[in-house]
């Protein structure tokens, strides 16, 4: 491989602590963030904080890791995220609305949506990268996976409903030949030039936190306009290319479903139409967009 140009140097050195510490959390309204070095996975250090000490990590606490051991995606399938060149991430959320009631949970399933946009709009502002979404939990550039997203349930503070650890894995800085697998890319392949991780970072959260809270301000009602503007809905409809394509489905039981992706519903289950007309509202699977007259993926 070659020598690295010091942008480049640059640009896989460590995070900057200093830029994601009392300051970003003040102005971001995160209830606290912690960088480590090394762990097993964001995501399961953050439920077994939350669940161990649920007075000392609150909604919109962080946790991002330099390196991960052991990180996963859905169905436990494993999840790269090389040392100095991709950003974990994991925010606790225990979400309320304005009157300080727990949000209910039928509005849970749009917090990895809401994450998708909110980097989707870091990339944009910090590498001029155009991204996609594609359903269910993906970030994508030209078909290709920059980002990956995974919610789960952690036990709620002191009887209150469960709260939701949401991980998210970045590939930053990855060269061609550091990609994992060749659905990839990272962000500095799709921008052409090397792409802070740190402000990449700083930007995914305020831009989260905030989309986070105006969502909290609707109680979790995914059609009620956000700060005066359009639904999350009709913002994740917009920018998710799963719709209006071609699509197979593999269900978790391993049924496959094949047909036209149409929409999305009020819970971000997607809409599919089968060949036959048959309707479904799928709310867990795996998709692979078909080109019109193939089995193939994009
Ligand atoms: C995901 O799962 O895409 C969710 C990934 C979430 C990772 C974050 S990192 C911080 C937090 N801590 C964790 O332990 N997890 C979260 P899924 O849709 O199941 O996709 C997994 C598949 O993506 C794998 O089977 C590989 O094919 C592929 N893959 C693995 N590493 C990749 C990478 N770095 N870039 C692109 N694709 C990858």
């Amino acid at each position: 491989m070659d020598q690295d140009t010091p942008a480049e140097a640059e640009a896989r050195g460590p995070l900057d602590r200093e830029r994601l510490g009392a300051e970003l959390a003040d102005r971001a309204g995160l209830s606290r963030i912690e960088v480590v070095d090394e762990i097993d996975s964001t995501n399961t250090e953050l439920s077994r904080l939350a669940a161990a000490e649920p007075d000392s990590w609150g909604d919109l606490a962080v946790l991002v890791a330099e390196k991960q051991t052991s990180g996963h995606g859905r169905l436990h399938r494993p999840w790269a995220s090389p040392a100095g060149s991709s950003l974990a991430v994991s925010i606790l959320l225990r979400p309320h609305n304005a009157s300080g009631r727990p949000l209910p949970t039928l509005g849970y399933s749009w917090f990895s949506p809401l994450a998708a946009l909110a980097l989707r709009e870091a990339l944009a502002q910090v590498a001029g990268i155009e991204s996609a979404l594609k359903w269910p939990n993906d970030v994508v550039v030209d078909g290709l996976k920059i980002s990956g997203i995974l919610a789960h349930l952690a036990p709620g503070a002191h009887g209150e409903p469960p709260a939701v650890v949401l991980g998210t894995g970045v590939n930053v800085s990855l060269s061609e030949d550091e990609l994992p697998v060749p659905t990839a890319t990272s962000a500095s392949l799709a921008a052409g030039r090397p792409v802070d991780r740190t402000e990449l970072l700083v930007r995914y959260l305020e831009d989260f936190s905030r989309r986070y809270r105006a969502f909290c301000a609707v109680d979790g009602n995914a059609d009620a306009p956000l700060e005066g503007g359009r639904s999350l809905l009709s913002r994740v409809q917009d920018a998710t290319i799963t719709l209006g394509r071609r699509v197979r489905v593999e269900l978790p039981g391993g049924r496959r479903l094949e047909g036209r992706a149409t929409g999305l519903d009020r819970h971000g289950a997607l809409q599919v139409v089968e060949d036959g007309g048959e309707r479904h509202a799928v709310s867990a699977g795996d998709v692979v967009h078909l080109r019109p007259a193939d089995g193939g993926y994009a």
